[in-house]
């Protein structure tokens, strides 16, 4: 008797069931074709699923941050708060599940192994760990933060202690009461989660290397007033969002720093402080493309550092150097202020970096002796999901080979050599720079539409063209050199992460490259060969 597993076949396997892989699955039912997500965890929610740390928040008001596809869901929905925590965004991931009876195809705790294209069948063959699946088409709805950079700290396998990563959170809620606990990282999941831990634990080290801009989020309950009004026109709302470049509700940014009296600029300033979190640079077109007005901007944050922080070598080390925006800008609930209390200590590793991680404690400038050690060390981002699959694709082409000097991909979709493999939110398109709920639902929509059009067409093998692909790039390229996004190490040019191609892979600029992608469309999707012939 044989016991191997059936293959299971389905029009459209689709990889990961968070925001994008849900809405992918409705769309394509929608269709009528036969589609399964796999997921590695044991629940719907992607990246709200696993970042469970305390203070986890999204830093897009959650008016902004929701599915506006269905006018029934935008309405009935209530946020708590402008910026809802963790647990409500899983919350209403969970009801789009339920309201979309979505979870019957849906197969949880089941990780994608290798994805294998078949050229002679014109078929994906997905490998799991449960079973195998073929398919027409491959969506990969993997997420841009969702493989966490676990650093090689020496003798981290000797530490005795506790071991939590943000990006790995346990479910179980967690108490700080009593503990020693250090941080290591100062990026947003560490400035979302070290007020909160500060406010239990007898003693926080923070172990940062670089610091970070952020900006206070001023969150608090949900506005009725703003949401009334949001709620009578969400479709305008949502409309005039798209206009602005990172995708965002934001203060119109006609004005220019160099051309507007200092004074002027810093009221401005001042009120985007107060009020605009993410939207910090709002009123100016400048800021990220100048480095003398992005300095002005940096120069007003270094300030408020200053004043904030008590302590001068503390506020000093706090302060980046770097362009503010060339690290993704981070939103915060009281994070300066926390370095005022007498239990929290920032240590430098830049001066020190850390040598050695004991059984129960950390070695850097000196040795601190702690319970609970937690990785806030961010992702792999971008391109990490995908390239940790195999993936092999025409003449048995491994993507991560592809990608070694970089990754490469016409309009963040489609990849040269992966014929009918879809990303959502793939590097080259503008993702992690603008806000990922609408960028998602345009992906799903295209892809859908995508497949849609070569049903219609008869058409059965999409792929991009490589100089499609290369002169792509090469315009992503070309944009974000005209800003100060490429001068800084940040994930968004793989500087994280150790032996990994530098490149900068957003797209800058919602609104070209939503006409760059209808274009595509209008003009029979150029740039892709359908039912190449080797
Ligand atoms: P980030 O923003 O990548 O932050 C990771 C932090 O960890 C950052 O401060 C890093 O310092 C630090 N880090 C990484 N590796 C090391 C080592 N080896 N030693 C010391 N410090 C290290 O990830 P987050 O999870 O905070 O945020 C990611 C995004 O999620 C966020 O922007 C939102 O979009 C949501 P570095 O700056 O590299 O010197």
């Amino acid at each position: 008797m044989s016991h191997e597993k059936q293959t299971q076949e389905f029009d459209v396997v689709i990889v990961g069931a968070g925001l994008a892989g849900l809405y992918q699955l409705l769309k394509l039912r929608q269709l009528g074709l036969t589609a399964v997500i796999i997921e590695k965890a044991d629940q719907v929610g992607g990246t709200w699923h696993w970042n469970r740390y305390p203070g986890a928040r999204c830093d897009i008001p959650s008016l902004e941050y929701s599915y506006q596809f269905d006018e029934d869901l935008q309405q009935e929905w209530n946020w708590s708060e402008k910026y809802s925590a963790q647990p409500e965004i899983l919350e209403y991931i969970n009801h789009v599940a339920d309201k979309y009876e979505l979870r019957d195809g849906i197969n949880f705790e089941e990780e994608v192994v290798s994805a294998v294209f078949d050229e002679s069948a014109s078929k994906w063959n997905i490998n799991t760990s449960k079973g195998q699946y073929s398919a027409k088409f491959c969506i990969f709805a993997t997420g841009c933060l969702s493989v966490p950079n676990k650093p090689d700290f020496q003798g981290l396998e000797n530490f005795e202690g506790q071991i939590l990563q943000t990006s790995t959170w346990p479910q179980e809620e967690q108490n700080f009461s009593g503990k020693k606990v250090a941080i290591i990282g100062t990026g947003s999941s560490a400035i979302q989660s070290i007020p909160l831990i500060a406010d239990q634990a007898d003693e926080l080290y923070v172990f940062q290397r670089t610091p970070n801009y952020s900006i206070p989020s001023n969150n608090g309950p949900m506005d009725k007033i703003v949401e009334q009004e949001v709620k009578s026109r969400y479709s305008d709302f949502r409309k005039e969002n798209s206009l602005n470049g990172f995708g965002i509700a934001a203060i119109s940014d006609e004005a220019l720093v160099s051309e507007t009296d200092i004074d002027e600029v810093n009221r401005q300033l001042e009120e985007n402080w107060q009020s605009a979190g993410l939207g910090f640079f709002g009123g100016y077109a400048d800021i990220a493309m100048d480095k003398d007005a992005n300095a002005v901007a940096a120069n007003f944050v270094r300030d408020k550092i200053k004043e904030i922080v008590k302590d001068p070598v503390t506020a000093s080390l706090l302060t980046p150097d770097y362009h503010i925006g060339g690290k993704r800008l981070c939103v915060d609930t009281g994070y300066f202020e926390t370095f005022n209390k007498p239990n929290v200590h920032l240590i430098d590793l830049k001066q020190s970096p850390i040598k050695e991680i004991a059984a129960d404690a950390l070695e850097a400038d000196k040795r601190y002796e702690i319970d609970t050690l937690i990785l806030a060390t961010g992702f792999d981002a971008m391109t990490g999901a995908l390239t940790s699959i195999d993936i092999s694709g025409r003449g048995g082409v491994k993507l991560k080979d592809q990608w070694q000097s970089g990754a490469k991909s016409y309009l963040g979709i489609g990849i040269s050599n992966f014929p009918n493999l879809f990303t959502v939110t793939g590097p080259g398109s503008p993702s992690v720079l603008s806000n990922m709920m609408p960028s998602i639902e345009q992906h799903v929509n295209w892809i859908t539409d995508c497949i849609q059009w070569m049903v219609n067409n008869d058409k059965s093998v999409i792929e991009s063209s490589q100089t499609a692909e290369d002169e792509w790039m090469l315009l992503v390229n070309e944009i974000a050199d005209t800003t100060i996004f490429t001068d800084t190490k940040s994930w968004y040019n793989g500087s994280n992460i150790d032996n990994k191609a530098k490149a900068f892979l957003p797209f800058i600029g919602v609104p070209v490259y939503t006409e760059l992608l209808e274009e595509v469309v209008s003009e029979d999707y150029k740039g892709f060969i359908f039912d190449k012939v080797n």
